[in-house]
């Protein structure tokens, strides 16, 4: 058993809505992998890479799985196509329903094609360490040895306007639309 930590990005609406509602129902299907047992808040961000798309909302959950690694990840993208996310013609960085990214898996350190893992630009993605230090603040990245927060301090040092791309949104719609509560779940 391994704890992942899963980011999630959405910045199109899918067949269930608006990114604030796939990403609840997006927290319901990573539960059925194995034990989602922390998520944190929704936050709006500013896009990274690509600029002329709509802001994203994005998050981060803790899962408690059996799966390996690769198991993880052909789940994650069986159901980032059930929200309707096509590879298809995809502008790289650009928009899209559901984009589920292992960020952490335990201390595994895995680089294969197609699958790397710590993910690669964990510490240059405030979007990704505001969540994530959210509800795991202590958490070490086992290539560099360096925990979130201390990731997320000098990012924020090397730029503010990384940090202050990223705001954190009122929690009334997504726990109306799922019923994994915020926080530490069960
Ligand atoms: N994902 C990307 C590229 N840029 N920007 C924000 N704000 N949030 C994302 O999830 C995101 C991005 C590629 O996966
Ligand atoms: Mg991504
Ligand atoms: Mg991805």
């Amino acid at each position: 058993m391994r704890i992942a930590y899963i980011g999630l990005g959405a910045n199109l609406p899918s067949c269930v809505g608006p990114p604030e509602a796939t990403l609840a129902a997006a927290v319901v299907r990573l539960d059925s992998l194995g034990r989602v047992t922390a998520r944190s808040s929704l936050y709006s961000t500013e896009p990274v890479g690509y600029a002329e798309q709509p802001r994203f909302v994005n998050a981060v959950v803790a899962l408690e799985t059996e799966l390996s690694a690769r198991g993880l990840l052909d789940a994650l993208m069986g159901i980032e196509r059930e929200f309707g996310r096509s590879r298809a013609n995809a502008i790289p960085n650009g928009p899209r329903t559901l984009d589920l990214d292992i960020l952490l898996f335990g201390d595994l350190v895995v680089s294969e094609p197609g699958m790397e893992i710590p993910h690669p630009r964990l510490a240059e993605r405030a979007f990704v360490l505001e969540p994530l230090c959210e509800i795991a603040a202590e958490v070490v990245e086992p290539r560099s040895g360096v925990k979130a927060a201390e990731l997320l301090r000098r990012l924020s040092a090397a730029s503010s306007d990384a940090a202050e791309a990223v705001l954190k949104m009122p929690d009334a719609i997504e726990s109306r639309s799922a019923n994994i509560s915020h926080g530490q779940a069960r």
